[in-house]
């Protein structure tokens, strides 16, 4: 057998990446937190432990199908009950059988955006060549930072009258931000020294070679535009598939979006600026790191410093409706929206997409009912009930109500789906881009469009050849579209192949939308699934809705799990079992076949059931 085993401490912390000094939530006193690097399929075992004693807490892993282990994707009130203050939880899976960029964080309201996340990194297996060639790999972790609490603005968006979260304060590099450090400093008597508190991001390189970035937006609500002065950026990988190469001046990433690019340092030694830009809403937030050939000055780049006049703040795709959007003079083209094409139009390295059986229409609008405003799909917003809905649904005790309130959409196994994702105005006239992420599933993004999806006519426009894979789509905002009178607004199709059964989340990636109810519930078989193993009993209903025997058999002892294992503890100290270094255990297939010999009867069932259809 063969594992990677990590501890997760998830505590209050003061952070003060930006020079602000602010209350946060972090997991083993990190931001971003502990990467979890991993072989393809190899089991993966981390023990949360929630030491805030003031809130519930949980870890999604982002862009892990959980297969045959749907009880372990950690959405509360979904496929668990959420781990109670001071409690612990130990999370078992395996990781997916392709290499690939991920990452983890909580799934409780907005805590990640106060820094509960981290990199999840599926590297290729050991002696297999990946599509490109590069000399060493780096994290490139973005996140929009916010000074006040998630509590606070999410306590905004749920009141009456409603209170819009606002902007972010400064846009970490890698939990560092220098940009607005005489604006964020927690000091009172300001110079310019307090900024030496908080120095950008600094990425090393060696003239001649060529570097992975490893990039993810963590943020909570905005998409990003990313490049790097002088250094064109080629994308390889997105979200776990291999992309055909496409070089970018920058690169536009949205919430919850990971890229491989490829940074070659082949320009003349000395240090340039990293740029990062916000896309789709107004704020005067903008961030630098700098990229440092090794023999440079350590001193920052020569080049202009962007400031509020030459930040472009562009403006298409937020805009009031019937007004023609404006778009700053100064934008220089490199950076112009012509670029985000990236977003939905990757075309993938393999694979073609199987025809659809059917096709759903998938509609948010925004609401207005009693003073509160809401985001609703098909006319209702998300609502889970107390109990996780994968319990309930396996115990047949889902009420109808449950079941609307948790908008479930209903598959058979094995079904192919395209779903035609609508945007609509906000009640305030504004149009805003969504990151919309499927939990237990990636999806082929097939294309997108202005105005209704009509599948008659745009089918042909659709990429049935070879689209991207991936598990977050870019829903765009509305633009102009030549002939209509005012801004039209966007659609996006993606492809699904229902082969994991299961209760998943399928919602908007912005932590203040999904608040505001910006989801639905994909109910694929949830019977086929076996009971859950017995540490699931966090919230007491266990017992009332299984019998005892059947809520025994999946779980893994602790005795079980310990054994030979490659032990991590998060903070990248790894301890390299007698085991795993004799070569009994190489990763890949192998681990996987070994850990199934544990998991037994659920792996075993659920592949017999995948194979049958
Ligand atoms: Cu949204």
């Amino acid at each position: 057998m063969c594992l990677k085993e990590y501890h997760f401490d998830v505590s209050y912390g003061y952070f003060s990446g930006d020079c602000h000094e602010r209350f946060s939530i972090l997991v083993n006193g990190m931001n971003p937190g502990p990467e979890i690097r991993v072989k393809p399929g190899e089991e993966v075992v981390v023990h949360v432990k929630n030491n805030m004693p003031a809130e519930s807490t949980s870890i999604h892993w982002h862009g892990q199908f959980q297969r045959g282990s749907p009880w372990m994707d950690g959405t509360p009130y979904v496929t668990q009950c959420p781990i109670a203050p001071m409690d612990t939880f130990t999370y078992r899976f395996h990781a997916n059988d392709e290499p690939g960029t991920h990452w983890w964080h909580s799934h409780t309201v907005g805590q990640k955006s106060m820094g509960a996340a981290g990199l999840f990194i599926i590297e290729a297996p050991d002696g297999e060549q990946e599509p490109f060639a590069y000399d060493e790999e780096m994290p490139l972790v973005l996140h929009e930072w916010y000074h006040k609490g998630y509590q606070e603005l999410v306590h905004g968006l749920m009141s009456a009258p409603f209170q819009w979260a606002g902007n972010a304060e400064s846009i970490l590099v890698n939990g560092k931000s220098k940009d607005f450090c005489m604006e964020n400093a927690t000091v009172t008597d300001l110079d310019v020294s307090v900024c030496e508190a908080c120095p950008y991001e600094v990425i090393e390189v060696e003239q001649g070679k060529t570097y992975r970035l490893r990039v993810a937006n963590f943020g909570p609500l905005m998409m990003l535009s990313m490049g790097i002065d002088d250094h064109p950026l080629t994308i390889v990988e997105a979200e776990g598939h291999y992309t055909q190469p496409k070089t970018v001046n920058a690169l536009e990433i949205n919430v919850a979006a990971r890229y491989s690019v490829l940074l070659k340092a082949d320009q003349p030694i000395g240090s340039y600026w990293g740029r990062l830009e916000i896309r789709h809403r107004n704020a005067d937030l903008w961030g630098h790191f700098i990229v440092r050939y090794k023999g440079a000055p350590v001193e920052d780049p020569p080049s202009s410093h962007w400031t509020a006049t030459n930040s472009s703040n562009l403006t298409e795709g937020f805009v009031v409706k019937g007004v023609l959007p404006e778009i700053d003079q100064h934008v220089n083209e490199r950076w112009s929206m012509d670029n985000r094409d990236e977003v939905v139009g990757l075309a993938n390295h393999t694979e073609a997409p199987p025809p659809a059986d059917r096709l759903i229409y998938v509609n948010g609008t925004h609401w207005k009912e009693n003073d509160h405003v809401v985001w609703k799909i098909n006319g209702d917003m998300l609502k889970l009930p107390d109990a996780p809905l994968l319990w309930l649904s396996k115990a047949d005790a889902l009420t109808e109500e449950d079941r609307r309130m948790s908008n479930i959409v209903d598959v058979k196994l094995g079904e192919v789906i395209d779903l035609a994702i609508h945007n609509s105005y906000a009640i305030n006239g504004i149009s805003e881009q969504h990151p919309w992420h499927s939990h237990g599933y990636d999806f082929w993004v097939l294309g997108h469009g202005y105005g209704s999806y009509d599948a008659a006519k745009d089918e042909t426009n659709l990429n049935t050849v070879n689209p991207i894979k991936r598990d977050t789509a870019t829903l765009l905002p509305a633009r102009v579209v030549e002939g209509e009178p005012q801004d039209v607004e966007g659609w996006v199709v993606v492809r699904m192949k229902f082969d994991n059964p299961g209760m998943w989340l399928f919602h908007c990636h912005i932590d203040w939308h999904l608040a505001m109810g910006m989801g639905f519930t994909f109910s694929v078989q949830p019977e086929l699934v076996q009971p859950p193993p017995k540490e699931f009993d966090m919230c007491g209903r266990l017992p009332e809705l299984f019998a005892a025997d059947e809520a025994d058999g999946v779980g893994v002892s602790e005795t079980e799990a310990g054994k030979g294992v490659d032990v991590e503890n998060g903070h990248g100290d790894e301890v390299v079992s007698a085991l795993a270094t004799s070569g009994a255990c190489p990763g890949g297939q192998k681990c996987l076949r070994d850990a199934a010999l544990i998991w037994g009867g659920l792996i075993v069932t659920v592949t017999a059931l995948l194979r049958a259809v």
